[in-house]
């Protein structure tokens, strides 16, 4: 038997007593609980969710884990299938990889397509699955997170098809090949060598280490993208001929990462390796979760949550910066800071033991007048608004992601500030409504952006529209105490 529908997928889906979707079909028949839902329904393939039917019509790695914290509240066993899909594309090293093609859907859909990839073979030695295709870069780990929070949904139905048991092994080396294999500035954190591993892919955060990237020649490549969004909300023709550059690189070298060594003077991947604080505070946010996980199922969770600590102190140590009232990214080829506010240094306000001056100080900048919010903007904006290269409607040079906003609400609530946080999601909730779930809005206007029905603007809606729980079932609190300074 198949599942149920979307229109009853809301009142059929079984929740532990008191966490009921309050659903009254013939009062509101169009509510946004709906409309959500059905967004997720329409972009569902069977075994996974796409961002969107026409833009990005693969499964992408932190796109299936904001999804699943949304789908889990109208099919906990979707969101379970749709990290098990994900899961089941993992490499041999551990790395998850950003893209796992839909074999069905024609390569001219979007680029860069298996073709370019070749991950079968190109990607042998690095351990690529044969049987399905992906990219052989990777995307921020927000998968532990988002198995615990599937997990919480219906402990029942999770024990009972051992999804955690099942998810754990994977998710743990996944997390080693991290902390192991891209370590590339020998300061214990992670970092990315392409900007679509960071997923902010055109933010101005990285103008400083591409321009040291020769582009690929524009006749060499046809994009994609252009044929369903607007150039003007897209990256130039030069940023992407950076992109192609940085993974064709990376691919002809087998996908091979060559961590920090003392006595080389560093670790080596190509020109490009950036320390990005939305990347490694979403790992130490998921090394907590991975505790919760190995707690549940009887192992040892301590030596992972003293890693969250330490990562935690490593964040501080290398990223913050006191004069910005944030973190900022590191330029691990240059060996300094990059002097660029994205929302990305905000995003650590996620975490539980973050010390409290350094919490107070990010709310009074996301406040401030580079951010806006409770102010100029409805929601936070990807980039500085008073940045040179601010743009309210270019990718990630300034427009509004739901997925950061969701991070941020997490994080305000996390840090006590209720107020903030609920004035935060009320704007979400209107804005996703109101924009058609799109991918990002205009900050200042909330005009819609990029492609509409997108994945995790329905998902993060369904999230929103649930009570906002704190304590264990945030899912990133330290099991016990903390180290707050
Ligand atoms: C490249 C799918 C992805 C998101 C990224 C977003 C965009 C791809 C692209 O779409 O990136 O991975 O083609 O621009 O920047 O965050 O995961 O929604």
């Amino acid at each position: 038997m198949g599942e149920p529908r979307v229109d009853r997928i809301v009142q059929l889906t079984t929740r532990p007593a008191g966490r009921e979707i309050a659903y009254d079909p013939a009062a509101a028949p169009t509510s946004l609980q709906v409309r959500a839902a059905q967004v997720l329904e329409g972009n569902w393939t069977g075994k996974s969710t796409v961002p969107s039917r026409s833009l990005y019509p693969h499964q992408w790695s932190w796109d299936s884990a904001f999804i699943a914290i949304g789908l889990r509240h109208v099919s906990p066993l979707r969101a379970q299938t749709e990290l098990e899909t994900l899961l089941a594309a993992q490499w041999a090293d551990g790395r998850i990889p950003h893209i796992v093609f839909n074999p069905s859907v024609p390569l001219d859909a979007y680029f860069p397509s298996p073709d370019f990839w070749r991950s079968s073979t190109a990607g042998s030695a690095a351990g690529a699955p044969r049987t399905v295709q992906t990219s052989g870069i990777v995307q921020p780990p927000v998968h532990a997170l988002a198995a615990w929070l599937v997990h919480l949904a219906d402990p029942g139905l999770s024990r009972a098809r051992g999804f955690l048991a099942r998810a754990y092994p994977r998710l743990a080396a996944w997390h080693r090949y991290l902390l192991r294999r891209r370590d590339l500035g020998g300061g214990g954190l992670v970092s990315v060598v392409h900007p679509w591993e960071q997923g902010m892919d055109n933010s101005p955060c990285w103008d400083r280490p591409l321009s040291r990237v020769t582009p690929a020649p524009a006749r060499s490549f046809r994009r994609a993208d252009l044929d369903h969004g607007a150039p003007e909300d897209r990256p130039t023709d030069l940023d992407y001929g950076r992109y192609v550059r940085l993974a064709a690189d990376y691919r002809d070298g087998g996908y091979a990462d060559e961590p920090y060594r003392e006595a080389s003077g560093g670790g080596r991947s190509g020109d490009f390796a950036v320390e990005d604080p939305a990347f490694n505070a979403l790992l130490i946010a998921s090394e907590y979760a991975l505790a919760r996980i190995a707690h549940e199922l009887g192992a040892a969770a301590a030596a992972r949550q003293a890693r969250a600590e330490r990562l935690t102190a490593a964040l501080v140590e290398r990223l913050w910066e006191p004069a910005a009232g944030m973190f900022l990214c590191r330029d691990v080829r240059a060996g300094e800071l990059i002097p660029e506010r994205g929302v990305s240094g905000l995003v650590p306000l996620l975490l539980p033991t973050l010390p409290r001056d350094l919490a107070a100080t990010l709310v009074r900048t996301v406040c401030g007048p580079h951010f806006g919010l409770g102010g100029a903007t409805r929601l936070v904006p990807s980039y500085d608004l008073l940045g040179e290269a601010f743009d309210p409607h270019r990718y990630w040079r300034g427009p509004a992601w739901f997925n950061t906003n969701w991070l941020l609400e997490r994080g305000l609530r996390l840090h006590g500030e209720r107020g903030r946080a609920d004035a935060l999601r009320k704007g979400m909730l209107h804005t996703a409504g109101a924009s058609d779930f799109a991918e990002y809005v205009d900050p200042y206007t909330a005009q819609a952006c990029g492609a509409t029905g997108f994945g995790w603007t329905a998902a993060l809606t369904l999230d929103l529209l649930h009570d906002r729980p704190a304590g264990d079932r945030n899912g990133v609190t330290a099991i016990k105490g903390g180290n707050r300074g």
